[in-house]
């Protein structure tokens, strides 16, 4: 079976810190870590396989129990617990992506097939949302970069947007015009290409809940958590600079690059400091979410204390 159904999921399985860790170090000892996907297992075991990245962080990992409680995802309501009581009404497998736009290989894939040609890795990555909370959640997923080049974009490919699926009768809180869906978001060609971008199929070792964008969600861990998109239907190339949902419904407040800036301040909130779901006292927000050495390069010569 391709994706373990959040029912399937009972408080016996939830893996906290030391299981999860222990685990690991299990895996690692019983040899065969590697390419799980590639191999042909099922998503499931790949994830569970996961390999170990350098672009992890150290910091105390967030409790599974919050990451997959406590989330934004409007097509399932509007409140944070919204997602994790409404979203098993969504289906995940099987799962088509579209590829269209400026590549050579358009076409539909089917998700299964596309993830047998890619390695599942972990990453340990910060995750701040523009509200001003933040945790540090243990990733399962792919370099965007390696499914961009196996569809060889054109050079006339500068930007690459995203689309999350649009069906409310899956999705009930579509059936309100919360936002314009379906849900978009876009990135710019060395955006996507960064070797921290990721497409996340798991958390803590397990296939994506739901509530957390199952089957397969963007993750840029130095942008707004808004530009992390969830299950996603569509990948689409353009020349031109596409409009995200949020930029859609509220240009004051919403931009295109969305970097984390500890500098810039949200119209309604500073973004100084964040609240570490699960921590007491709030913590200095850092630029571009502390991944300043591998991006702030893409954004040389911009003004950064604009509101982009
Ligand atoms: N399709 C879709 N993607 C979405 C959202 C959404 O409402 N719909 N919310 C975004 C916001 S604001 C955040 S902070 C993150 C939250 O991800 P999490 O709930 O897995 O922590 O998902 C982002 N991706
Ligand atoms: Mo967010």
């Amino acid at each position: 079976m391709l994706i373990l159904k959040n029912k399937d999921l009972t408080d016996n399985d939830v893996t906290d810190f030391d299981i999860y860790q222990n685990r690991r170090k299990f895996m690692k000892n019983a040899a065969g870590v590697g390419i799980a996907a590639a191999t042909g297992l099922p998503l499931i075991e790949a994830n569970a396989k996961a390999v170990k990245s350098p672009y992890s962080t150290n910091e105390k990992l967030t409790d599974y129990e919050d990451i997959t409680s406590y989330c934004n995802f409007y097509e399932f309501g509007t409140g944070k617990s919204d997602p994790a009581n409404n979203a098993h009404t969504l289906v995940t497998s099987p799962w088509t992506v579209t590829v269209e736009g400026e590549c050579e290989k358009p076409g539909k894939y089917n998700l299964e097939d596309l993830l047998k040609t890619v390695s599942i890795e972990e990453r340990i990555y910060r995750f701040r949302c523009v509200e001003g909370w933040s945790m540090v959640i243990p990733w399962m997923g792919f370099p965007l970069a390696d499914l961009i080049k196996r569809m060889k974009p054109t050079s006339k490919a500068k930007y690459v947007y995203f689309e999350t699926l649009h069906d409310p009768k899956q999705m009930p809180g579509q059936k309100r015009a919360v936002l314009d869906w379906p849900y978009t978001e876009g990135l710019r060609m060395d955006e996507a290409m960064n070797p921290l971008t990721l497409l996340g199929t798991g958390i803590y070792g397990k296939d994506l809940l739901n509530q957390n964008g199952a089957p397969l969600r963007l993750v840029v861990p130095w942008k707004y958590g808004f530009k992390s998109i969830k299950s996603i239907v569509k990948i689409h190339f353009s020349e031109t600079q596409p409009v995200n949902s949020w930029q859609k419904a509220n240009k004051n407040e919403y931009g295109f690059f969305s970097n984390v800036n500890p500098q810039v301040s949200h119209p309604r909130w500073s973004q100084r400091k964040e609240r570490r779901i699960g921590q007491f006292r709030k913590i200095k927000t850092q630029m571009f979410n502390g991944y300043e050495k591998q991006v702030a390069a893409l954004y040389k010569g911009m003004d950064l204390k604009k509101h982009y």
